[in-house]
């Protein structure tokens, strides 16, 4: 079977020609690959860093993911409602009796794969693409699926990533200027290259001017980080509007919209409805590139661009592209007006942002606890912050490797304000180190003197690493099996029941607003007792 399998599909396409090292090279806006079997394992890729991407059993499927509100912000919202086995440009299925898979993955944009029975089919929204098919060895077709991205799209410019203090987990929004200062001054000379601030300076999302939090200026808080030797980093959310902004009242023009005029959604976050920039307008596009020449100028050299996938929604845009080739296009200009500051993609579409970032988040936030049984056992939901649903995402998104940099998000080698046990700590290390980027948010005040050398000692190593299946892993000479972060949970009736219930009332805007707004009142009463 192995082998010929190749040879024994059925592909329906308008052109095919082998490619070169095997395997073939597909040309159509449909292609359908029938299979001599029924396969019982599908690798499903998600649209952006956070959605889920995992093998999956082919039956029975999960049930969707709740609420729908935050579908925009989650996964691909046009898919959501797919029963079949889908996934975002890439597809692989097992091969009975070997260790083989089959691949199905486009080379270009906007372009969506499912697995019907027998047959796999790829899917371009707009117009006609290529496909690769490939068989073989999983970690060898992905990598071939990888190097023809590459000669695509292009790779990530730079070579080796930095290490990252990052505000967000531990901070959070309760950032100020005095407060950072303080966290640099603590760091001392612990090993991070990069001190990056988080959520939280601005005034609000659409409007980059520092809030009364940080009346100095961005620009002096880049200039103190620099005398400390580090590389000022800042988080923004560049093609996200919400309706507290000037941007909003001022530029309504300027947003994605649907058929009607109305403005679509981007999901619901800071206890507001999220929006998204058109980046196909000649005037947003304009406004986007001086917003990033206005913040490599405070100095700001590494940039966490964060809910990029807003750009990527399905809607009516100003020049009618498709929507994947609009949101490269947007990045694009972007990209050019960053100059050469670093630039890290979060909450990214993952193909359309190839070759134009150098480093991607490639799963969902982490958080201090492992896992939320509420989000992840009744609402299906395995894109909210946790350990677990990072490292699930992470370990099945190591083929981009070649393509850039890959974040894991955070590593904790805290105590203080954390909930995960010393044996979840370390396989999140562990990940960080297999993924080859490293960053905390950890305070240097919370931690004790055996956390702070262990930290420093992960700053500083360098292992070899070594995979030795599809989640173990040898590090230097340690084994590493992360398959107990793996599992779906099984989800059962009562589950069902119970997240129908509350994604229903997660739906309602006021009550996702008091759930917010208690949410950040007791984080910031926990952050400043602890301080
Ligand atoms: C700042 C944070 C951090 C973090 C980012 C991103 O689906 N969600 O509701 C959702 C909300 C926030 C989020 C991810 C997902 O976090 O990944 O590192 O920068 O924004 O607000």
């Amino acid at each position: 079977m192995k082998s010929r399998l190749i040879e024994k599909v059925k592909i329906s396409v308008e052109k095919s020609r082998p490619a070169a090292g095997g395997g073939f090279r597909l040309t159509g806006s449909e292609v359908m690959v029938n299979l001599p079997y029924t396969p019982r394992q599908y690798y499903s890729h998600g649209w952006q860093s956070w959605s889920l991407t995992t093998w999956v059993d082919t039956s029975p499927s999960l049930p969707t993911m709740q609420p729908s509100i935050l579908h925009p912000m989650q996964t691909d919202p046009l898919y959501v409602h797919e029963t079949r086995p889908n996934g975002s440009w890439v597809a692989a299925v097992n091969i009975p009796e070997s260790n083989d898979v089959l691949l199905l993955g486009a080379l270009d944009l906007d372009a969506h794969v499912f697995l019907d029975g027998k047959t796999l089919r790829g899917s371009y929204e707009s117009g006609k693409g290529e496909w690769l098919l490939l068989c073989g060895p999983e970690e060898k077709v992905f990598a071939r699926y990888a190097r023809h991205l590459a000669s695509r799209f292009g790779r990530g410019r730079v070579k080796d990533p930095q290490r990252v203090w990052c505000s967000w987990y531990s901070l959070y929004t309760h950032i100020s200027e005095n407060r950072l200062e303080r966290v640099l001054e603590d760091l001392g000379d612990l090993p991070f290259d990069v001190f990056q601030i988080d959520d939280g300076w601005q005034q609000a999302i659409g409007d980059w001017e520092p809030n009364r939090k940080f009346t100095s200026g961005m620009d002096t808080l880049a200039a103190r980080i620099v005398a400390t030797g580090r590389t000022p980093g800042l988080w923004l959310a560049p093609l996200l509007v919400v309706p507290s902004s000037r941007l909003y009242r001022e530029h309504r023009n300027w947003l994605l919209s649907d058929d009607k005029g109305r403005p679509v959604s981007a999901g619901f976050n800071w206890a507001e409805p999220l929006y998204a920039l058109d980046t196909t307008h000649p005037e947003a596009l304009k406004w986007l590139a001086d917003l990033l020449k206005k913040v490599r100028n405070w100095g700001y050299d590494y940039l966490k661009l964060d809910f990029l996938y807003a750009g990527a929604l399905p809607g009516i845009r100003y020049n009618g592209m498709p929507r994947e080739a609009a949101y490269r296009h947007g990045l694009e200009s972007m990209r050019k007006a960053m100059g050469e500051a670093y630039f890290l993609a979060c909450g990214a579409p993952v193909v359309p942002s190839l070759g134009l970032c150098d480093g991607m988040r490639i799963g969902p936030d982490v958080a201090e606890v492992w896992d939320n049984p509420r989000d992840s056992r009744q609402l299906a939901n395995f894109t909210t912050p946790g350990v677990q649903n990072a490292i699930r995402t992470c370990l099945h998104r190591l083929w981009l490797k070649p393509l850039l940099h890959t974040d894991p998000d955070v590593v904790y080698f805290r105590t203080k304000m954390n909930a995960l046990g010393i044996v979840e700590k370390r396989l999140l290390q562990e990940l960080a180190l297999v993924c080859g980027f490293k960053a905390s948010s950890d305070l240097p005040a919370w931690l004790n003197d055996d956390e702070t050398a262990a930290l420093k000692a992960f700053l500083e190593s360098d292992p070899k690493i070594k995979r030795n299946g599809r989640y173990a892993f040898r590090i230097d000479d340690r084994p590493v099996d992360f398959s107990p972060a793996i599992p779906l949970p099984d989800i059962t009736l009562t589950d069902r029941l119970r997240g129908g219930l509350l994604g229903f009332l997660a739906n309602r805007r006021p009550v996702l607003w008091a759930l917010f707004r208690s949410g950040v009142r007791s984080q910031g009463r926990k952050i400043s007792k602890e301080l």
